[in-house]
């Protein structure tokens, strides 16, 4: 792929407006064509706070992480690549050229950020999200024959290959349906080591008890779905 590739930014952003700007400030200007805060019907200052960063702002009303995403492709202006990048700052956007490497040196078609195999600071993953990726790396290994160390949210994909996956879940078994329909599409998949650090603003999933719990289920849930019915949808 050339190197003046055209990157679409997707941030899925749902009450962040402690955080927003300083992840839109942080993103290597000089690599992204464009930059989409999907505003998942936040009832804070999200979307104005987005708008003054520089970003493009569209509305999902439907909730949910998988739909913030999705309303973001929808939006895309013909792009190469795609990056998918959270509005908690928990990521570090200026990492970003780790990600798109690979895709922009034909070396691969999807790129997951782990969180795992870089540096991340103490209590920023919590023992949860740890067993839970563990688990669910080792799932996809015996299911899917894949070798994953993380679900992260900071990554990349060629804009025709997601185009191919036909993503369709709505909530927390969104990272997992991408990479689970890349190994069955057989896209070449690498993953890169990224920081991570504990979000500013409020905890949504992980750091609750019913967040864990439903991510969890619908992350396990969508591992077997794709298993059992072998489906290339
Ligand atoms: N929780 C949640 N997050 C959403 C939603 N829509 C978009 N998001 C965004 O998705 C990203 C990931 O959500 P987080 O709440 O950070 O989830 P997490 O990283 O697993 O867990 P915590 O950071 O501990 O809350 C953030 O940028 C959210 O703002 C939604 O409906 N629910
Ligand atoms: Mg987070």
């Amino acid at each position: 792929m050339k190197a003046s590739a055209k990157i679409s930014v997707i941030i899925p952003a749902y009450n962040e407006e402690a955080s927003i700007q300083q992840v839109i400030r942080a993103i290597p200007g000089n690599l992204v064509n464009e930059v989409i805060v999907v505003d998942n019907g936040s009832t804070d200052s999200t979307a104005e706070r987005a708008q003054k960063a520089g970003a493009r702002v569209i509305h999902e009303p439907r909730r949910g992480y998988g739909s913030a995403c999705l309303a973001g492709i929808a939006a895309v202006d013909q792009p190469d690549i795609v990056v998918f990048l959270d509005g908690d700052y928990s990521d570090h956007p200026e990492e970003m050229g780790r990600i798109v490497d690979p895709i922009i040196q034909d070396r691969a078609d999807i790129v997951i950020g782990s969180r795992t195999l870089g540096k991340h600071e103490a209590g920023a993953l919590l023992p949860q999200a740890r067993f839970g990726n563990a688990l669910a790396a080792w799932l996809l290994r015996l299911l899917y024959g894949v070798h994953y160390t993380d679900l992260g949210p900071f990554r990349a994909i060629r804009y025709d290959k997601l185009c191919q996956l036909r993503m369709q879940d709505t909530n927390f078994g969104w990272t997992v349906e991408m990479q689970i329909k890349a190994a069955q599409h057989h896209l070449r998949s690498c993953e890169v080591p990224v920081s991570y650090r504990k979000r500013i603003g409020v905890s949504k999933i992980t750091g609750t008890l019913s967040g864990t719990l439903r991510a969890g289920y619908k992350i396990l849930y969508t591992i077997f779905r794709y298993g059992f019915t072998g489906r290339r949808s």
